[in-house]
């Protein structure tokens, strides 16, 4: 990447870089601590960011990645909404010698030679998790396990990956169970909420066991649904959320959530790290995952106060 940019930039400090970065949008609170932790950490490093709210539409990101080629930039961090239909927009970035970084989710697998590397979570795990924990509560459940699940955007990375680690357990502990429904809440309180209104019209709650909600927001929205619909959450239905946000964990105290995934969103530094080294032409892992933990109901409480986002 010789001719790369950086060449213009010889107007004193020398290491900052112009760096664009496509988010995905602002539909959580996770979502929101993360643009915040990357913006923090790029003003502490001296790099200037060029940052776009794609508002999780997978147009207003490919519009944005080839601005930052117009634009020339040092580097492209990319959040892809959904895993598929970047080949193009990708080529692009390397026809122009400009490196791209994925920030939490992933592309398919056909395009890894067209990026970098992927700084971000195990959503595979993280499903996992949530399964071990399922297969575990519900071990006795003799008349089978009836559950329900709120998906993330349909073909994003974590909703895909979130879907299969959490049934790839439960069918390797040979659990019994019956997925009732399983829908997409896009990740957003308003639609998880909606979309549990559906649920609950159609199949009533009776004898329903377990909601697998794949973030904090959707989980929160269609605990409003079930409490107006007279059931208590956490109780009537057992629900297992993804994230760890403040208010999930608050959920959590107040008897709502049983089981709570971690989902980490504060790798701004590492983030910073990861691109400064990938322009310096270092060698860096194709995927480095963000730690992560999980907590169940004796947790809930001690754990809140830490929680930062
Ligand atoms: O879990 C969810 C957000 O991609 C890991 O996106 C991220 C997910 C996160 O909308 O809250």
């Amino acid at each position: 990447a010789c001719g790369g940019g950086g060449d213009d930039s010889g107007d004193g400090g020398g290491d900052g870089l112009v760096i664009g970065f496509a988010q995905v949008g602002a539909e959580s609170a996770w979502r929101t601590a993360n643009s915040a932790s990357i913006q923090a950490a790029a003003e502490a490093a001296g790099h200037e960011l060029k940052f776009v709210d794609a508002q999780q539409e997978q147009e207003k990101q490919i519009a944005a990645v080839r601005d930052f080629i117009t634009q020339q930039v040092d580097a492209i961090v990319l959040a892809p909404v959904v895993e598929t239909g970047w080949t193009d927009v990708l080529q692009e970035a390397a026809d122009a010698e400009i490196p791209v970084i994925l920030a939490d989710r992933g592309v398919e697998a056909a395009d890894e030679d067209l990026y970098v590397t992927r700084l971000g979570s195990d959503f595979a795990e993280e499903g996992r998790k949530a399964g071990a924990w399922a297969a575990e509560t519900f071990a006795d459940d003799a008349d089978g396990t009836k559950i329900l699940e709120l998906q993330g955007t349909t073909g994003s990375a974590p909703a895909n990956d979130r879907k299969s680690g959490f049934f790839e357990v439960l069918d390797a502990e040979g659990l019994n169970y019956e997925i009732v429904d399983s829908q997409s809440g896009n990740f957003t309180a308003e639609e998880g909420k909606a979309v549990m209104e559906t649920f609950i019209t159609t199949h009533g709650l009776d004898g329903i066991d377990l909601l697998y909600a794949h973030n904090d927001e959707m989980g929160l929205g269609a605990i409003q649904a079930i409490e107006e619909a007279g059931k208590v959450p956490g109780q009537d239905i057992q629900i297992i959320i993804v994230d760890g946000s403040k208010a999930g964990f608050q959920a959590g105290v107040d008897g709502k959530v049983n089981y709570i995934v971690e989902c980490n969103p504060a790798f701004g530094d590492q983030l910073m790290d990861v691109v400064e080294s990938v322009v310096n032409g270092d060698e860096v892992e194709k995927f480095t995952p963000v730690e992560e933990g999980v907590f169940d109901a004796t947790q809930f409480e001690a754990e809140l106060p830490n929680r930062q986002f």
